[in-house]
């Protein structure tokens, strides 16, 4: 289902020698780089990671991945630990030994800013030194420009790399208008690969608590702010005498922080929390629908995994979920706030299984033909060697 991008000049390009440097958590814009990576090698590419930990989902042992670990500097002159200063130091030693043609950088802070303290140092070394490819992921953009005491360096970290990327249009608008920048962004949306499950939709729910007749919701995040949870848990408690409808939360952070709502709203029957969950395919594949509250979101990764695995979502109408979300035919969008439409549409499609189906095969057909590998990872090389052939 996925439009095949790779023409047969392109794959007969030289492979390139890729570094990547990218939060190894488990998070949007690290998941994105780390699957982004993956693909690359997949292709051919030599891809070098450059982090503090390896990225949480990178299989070291697949061919063409290597990881470069950054040491961080404890020193006790310093007051504070520093990052940026030895991720420098590292991008330089891994270009100098690998030769690297470029240097893709997710999030613009500390990693765009070492990039750039990385190429002076190497060019006064008189090393060669790879065209630096920034990608912006949101919250570098949305939190962290609007803090005026990091906001100069972001800017300038961006308006010095060679090239400049955003996971969506809506991010390309806010960074212009946040940081009054001229400089060229390109849309290269995000991409999820999804896995094929390993347990049964049935033994999921049973080991859950869920019975095969409940009407189950299910929501991916790292619960920050941002992500609006005493909305998504309002939603419930709205329908909680509903007592079929079950909410699923994988939470990539400590929900303890939420569990007195959980209690106040009296839903703690209802809603299920699972942390730090890898095989989030067996989860979601175990549900019926996605539910996402989210404030802002420059994409929102979770929304698109969801959809991938055939599940219609009901979402926020914020940021750049609109360019892949469609209202009506893969799930419904809603203002942010808006508690009671969710609570009432949650309610519909739990009374109307057909339609879940329906929008679900949209939802997937969407996911797949235009937020694929194939397609999107073609779309970073051809970008990878436009930058190579301008920036030199
Ligand atoms: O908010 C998150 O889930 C984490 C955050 C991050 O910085 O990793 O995610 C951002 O990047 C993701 C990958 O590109 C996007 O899908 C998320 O929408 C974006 N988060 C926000 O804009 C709040």
């Amino acid at each position: 289902m996925c439009p095949h991008h790779t023409t047969a000049s392109q794959k007969n390009k030289k492979k390139l020698n890729i570094g990547i440097v990218c939060y190894p958590t488990v998070g949007g814009s690290g998941i994105v780089a780390t699957g982004l990576g993956i693909e690359l090698a997949k292709r051919g590419h030599k891809i070098h990671f450059i982090s503090y930990d390896p990225p949480f989902a990178l299989d070291r042992k697949l061919p063409n991945i290597f990881f470069h670990k950054v040491e961080t500097n404890g020193h006790e002159l310093f007051k504070y630990p520093d990052y940026t200063l030895p991720l420098a130091v590292k991008m330089v030693d891994v270009s100098k030994k690998y030769k690297l043609d470029i240097l893709h950088v997710h999030y613009a802070v500390p990693h765009a800013t070492a990039a750039l303290l990385a190429k002076d140092i190497a060019r006064s070394e008189k090393i060669p030194f790879p065209d630096v490819v920034t990608t912006l992921h949101g919250t570098d953009i949305t939190l962290l420009a609007r803090d005026t005491s990091v906001m100069p360096v972001i800017k300038y970290s961006i308006e010095t790399s060679c090239g400049v990327t955003a996971v969506s249009q809506s991010l390309k608008e806010d960074t212009i208008k946040a940081l009054k920048t001229k400089k060229e962004i390109e849309v290269i949306h995000n991409f999820y690969t999804p896995r094929n499950s390993t347990k049964s939709a049935s033994s999921v729910r049973k080991s859950l608590g869920i019975a095969p007749t409940d009407f189950l919701a299910i929501h991916l995040s790292n619960l920050r702010k941002v992500k609006r949870i005493p909305d998504l848990l309002a939603i419930f408690g709205k329908i909680k005498k509903e007592k079929h409808i079950k909410l699923l939360i994988l939470a990539g952070a400590d929900f303890t922080p939420y569990e007195s709502l959980v209690q106040k709203l009296g839903i703690s029957g209802q809603v299920i929390v699972k942390r730090d969950v890898l095989d989030v395919e067996n989860y979601i594949n175990a549900a019926d629908i996605g539910v996402y509250t989210s404030e802002e979101e420059s994409f929102g990764m979770g929304i698109l995994e969801t959809m991938s695995y055939g599940k219609p979502v009901l979402a926020t109408n914020v940021g750049g979920i609109s360019e892949f979300m469609q209202n009506g035919k893969t799930g419904f969008l809603f203002g942010a706030g808006k508690v009671d439409a969710f609570a009432k549409k949650v309610l519909e499609l739990s009374q109307n299984p057909t339609l879940v189906v329906e929008l679900g095969q949209n939802a997937k057909e969407r996911a797949h033909s235009g937020f694929c590998a194939k397609k999107i990872v073609a779309e970073y090389e051809a970008y990878y060697r436009k930058i190579m052939s301008v920036c030199r």
